[in-house]
């Protein structure tokens, strides 16, 4: 019988935030109702130690508190990340905790997979359930490989630990194949060494960036902005590679409006045209790598005057930036971007680029890339798991290059079947494939855990049949986003301002640190943290064992006591910085006589892959051009709002009010081609003939006219969440193909193309 439906939700909410507001807990309420007034001096104020989960940059915070409310958040000047300073979506933390729309409590679904109609369940009850179900698919299918878990926020791992423990290698997040991938396996073919979460550039001491795509400034980590811009005012020359006119190139000498799809051929040409003016840094190349020759002799016709025509920019502007480069090297840097799956052949663009750097002799040199100093915390000692854990996390997924290693009785990964790409984790919409297809095996049961897999997955229609196709599907999160109202168990996480969480291992240049959450305030609601919520399905699920501590403190202070540290202190200090020794360029190797750090099997820069050879695949990089969009159609591009993070934050008050909804850019000759006006809305169709939801005009020259741009994150079909529902449209509505890379796996979603259909319509 449907205890609630949709409808029902929504009136609940309503109920609620009355509810929460009379006990001074509403979004706006911040004195309790028929209380005098209480003035800041008469409360009792604390303030907690905590880092930001507003995205993964993870900036170090302190949360003051007053009377069990939170009043601010701002930065922790001993951070190297925040250094005291928090973006907008730092300090709208605050909104997400009070957000009135949250998940409330636990749910249990009684109707049709999507239709939202649920009952309000006790936590045992619903985990109960969870268990018994995911433990059926286990038995009535093929063991725990026939479940598939992805999870993407700080809580997720203990997601991915029940998966490696029970036995499940179809474990992972979007991280990898949507995101970083390919940059990480680029990097580790090239230098044997990942990029991570935090680029190790050496803004400080740089004297000539060029970033290609690498929108910094929409794209707003903290501390990156902060080093990007300070090496800008340092008086850095900058070159911005984009076919938007985009907030770095607005501050750019030199902005290069690319073809899209066509970055590798302007690197090669770099590459070229260093190599036949003899402007690379031979004594470094010499030194450091391997494969100089073969690469001199395949790169010979990818000549500036080539690349040219196929990138449609000015031969002498290409000519000018390479030899900038080369003038300033090795205090030149080209750097990665962090979102590197584009087209389908991402590891070869990064390859060609990270050869690029090689050859300004700026890897572990001062003005170019540093080693990255990690701070040494011992895991916490688990009985050894049937799988490593491999999946979640936050940034994670940078996918080792080494074999699997498998028990024999567990079945490969389903997203990979007939080995379609050589290296990397799991590849997000080649599972939901599979889950669709039920080949190579089926998977029928899912566990979701901070990851909107219908905005961050492309082919959303697919991952509805995938939903449909499973007898188990279990949602964690803190908001009823779209995919969460199709869960057969919803649980509703505590925010990161009311649990414990793992501690947050960073570095910043030479200081490697950790940081520590506890919960600022009590959770509200009937909310549980993602750590409690993971031990209790573990142990209902046979796997106690891999939860052996009673409480996050006793977890905590297990990992912090080898270091000397405690819980206790950890309260007071936030972050510790470790004092290590720290060897960020080359030279502090040679000085104390050790060899330099590259991982790859020759122990050099391999400027030619002999593994990729091995397998098949291009030893060094080489151009196709890339497919062009259908007559009257333009590719669709897209970034990151400053002020929004992915799809999780339209929904939050202070947010959505800076930015409401999104537009899409078009040039304002083809606007005019249309007769389009500024601000009016139109509906996009895609190649496939999806059709967006309304969106509005942004007629601009700051694009180049074959290609329109929209932000991720809008367009959200989420009743239960008033503020955001409809407004703008969503990218991955127009994104029903996409190209897989055959090194890394990853996904390039920038092979869609969309036209005007409509006008009209409104948000
Ligand atoms: N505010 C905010 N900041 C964020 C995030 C967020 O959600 N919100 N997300 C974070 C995450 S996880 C990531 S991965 C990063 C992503 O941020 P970046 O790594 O900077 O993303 P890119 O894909 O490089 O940037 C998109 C840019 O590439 C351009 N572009 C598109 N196609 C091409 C092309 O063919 N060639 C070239 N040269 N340029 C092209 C677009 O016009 C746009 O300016 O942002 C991070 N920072
Ligand atoms: N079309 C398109 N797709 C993309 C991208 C793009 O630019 N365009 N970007 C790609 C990139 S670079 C990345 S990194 C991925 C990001 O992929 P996702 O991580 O899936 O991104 P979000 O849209 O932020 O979804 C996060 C989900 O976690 C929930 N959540 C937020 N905080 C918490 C929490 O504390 N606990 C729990 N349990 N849940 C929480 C949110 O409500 C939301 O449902 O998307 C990728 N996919
Ligand atoms: S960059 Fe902004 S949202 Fe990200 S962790 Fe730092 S303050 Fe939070
Ligand atoms: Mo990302």
């Amino acid at each position: 019988m449907t205890d609630f439906s949709r409808r029902d939700f929504l009136k609940l909410s309503a109920a609620a935030v009355g509810a929460l507001t009379l006990s001074g807990a509403g979004e706006f309420g911040e004195t309790k109702a028929g209380a005098a007034p209480n003035y800041w001096w008469q409360r009792e104020t604390a303030t907690k130690s905590s880092y930001c989960d507003m995205c993964y940059w993870h900036c170090g915070i302190k949360v003051e508190v007053a009377d069990g409310r939170v009043a601010k958040i701002y930065g922790d000047e001993e951070d190297p990340l925040s250094q005291g300073n928090l973006c907008p979506r730092g300090q709208a933390g605050v909104r997400q905790l009070y957000n009135p729309d949250r998940l409330k409590q636990p749910l249990i679904n009684v109707g049709e997979r999507g239709e939202g109609d649920y009952r309000k369940a006790t936590w045992s009850e619903a985990l109960d359930y969870a268990a018994e179900e995911l433990s059926k698919v286990s038995e009535e299918w093929n063991g725990p490989e026939s479940i598939a878990w992805l999870n993407h926020c700080t809580s997720g791992s203990w997601f991915s630990h029940i998966a490696a423990a029970w036995g499940s290698p179809n474990n992972g997040g979007p991280a990898h194949s949507l995101c970083l991938g390919s940059r990480e396996i680029a990097s580790q073919l090239t230098f044997g060494l990942p990029v991570g979460e935090h680029m190790p550039v050496d803004w400080e001491n740089t004297k000539f960036i060029t970033l290609i795509g690498n929108h910094i400034g929409e794209n707003t980590h903290n501390t990156l902005m902060k080093d990007f811009m300070g090496a800008v005012d340092g008086g850095a020359g900058l070159a911005v590679v984009d076919p938007r006119y985009s907030t770095p190139a607005s501050k750019s000498d030199y902005w290069l409006p690319i073809k899209p799809g066509t970055d590798t051929a302007l690197l090669l040409s770099w590459i070229n045209l260093l190599i036949r003016e003899n402007r690379y840094d031979r004594n470094y190349v010499e030194k450091y790598s391997t494969g100089f020759e073969e690469l001199k002799n395949r790169v010979q016709d990818y000549t500036p005057e080539w690349a040219a025509e196929v990138t449609d920019l000015e031969q002498r502007k290409i000519k000018e930036v390479g030899r900038e480069m080369a003038r300033y090297r090795p205090h030149a840097v080209v750097p990665p971007n962090r979102k590197a799956s584009w087209y389908g052949n991402d590891t070869q663009r990064l390859r060609a680029l990270f050869i690029l750097n090689a050859l300004l002799g700026n890897y572990g040199r001062e003005g170019g890339f540093y080693f990255n100093s990690e701070p040494w915390v011992e895991d916490y000692s688990f009985p050894s798991m049937k799988l490593e854990n491999t999946g979640g996390g936050c940034g994670g997924g940078g996918g080792a290059l080494g074999e699997d290693t498998l028990p024999e009785d567990v079945r490969e990964r389903a997203d990979n079947k007939g080995e379609k790409f050589l290296y990397g984790s799991l590849s997000e919409p080649e599972l939901i494939e599979a889950m669709a297809s039920e080949d190579p095996y089926p998977i029928k049961g899912l566990v979701v855990s901070g990851n909107n897999i219908f905005h961050s997955a492309p082919k959303k229609e697919r991952t509805k049949e995938a939903l449909k196709n499973l007898e188990f599907y279990m949602a964690m999160d803190i908001l009823p986003q779209e995919h969460v109202m199709w869960a057969d168990v919803v649980l509703p996480e505590s925010t990161y301002l009311e649990r414990y969480n793992d501690l947050f291992i960073g570095h910043h240049k030479s200081t490697p640190f950790i940081s520590f959450r506890e919960p600022a305030v009590d959770p509200l609601y009937n909310t549980k943290p993602g750590w409690w919520i993971a031990k209790e399905l573990g142990e209902r699920l046979g796997l106690g064992e891999y939860f052996p501590f009673d409480d996050f403190e006793e977890y905590l202070n297990e990992r912090l006591g080898p270091l000397g540290l405690s819980v206790e202190e950890m309260k007071e200090k936030g972050i510790v910085k470790q004092p290590q020794l720290s060897q960020p360029y080359l030279e502090d190797f040679e000085s104390q006589n050790q060899d330099p750090p590259f991982g790859t099997p020759s122990g050099k820069i391999e400027l030619y892959s002999e593994r990729l050879e091995e397998n098949g695949l291009d030893p060094v990089p080489t151009y196709d051009d890339p497919e062009e969009p259908p007559d009257g159609f333009f590719r669709l591009l897209y970034g990151r709002s400053p002020v929004h993070s992915f799809s999780r934050t339209q929904n939050n008050s202070w947010l959505s009010e800076v930015d409401p909804e999104n537009e899409v850019w078009i040039n304002s000759k083809a606007t005019e081609k249309m007769g389009l006006e500024e601000g009016e809305y139109v509906v996009l169709e895609n190649q496939d003939g999806k059709k967006s939801r309304p969106i509005k005009v942004k007629k601009t020259e700051r694009i180049r006219d074959d290609c329109v741009y929209m932000v991720h994150g809008f367009g959200h079909d989420t009743p239960e969440m008033e503020r955001q529902d409809g407004k703008g449209a969503s990218d991955i509505e127009m994104q029903s193909d996409y190209e897989l890379d055959p090194i890394s796996g990853s996904v390039g979603m920038n092979v869609n193309y969309v036209r005007v259909a409509e006008k009209g319509g409104s948000s």
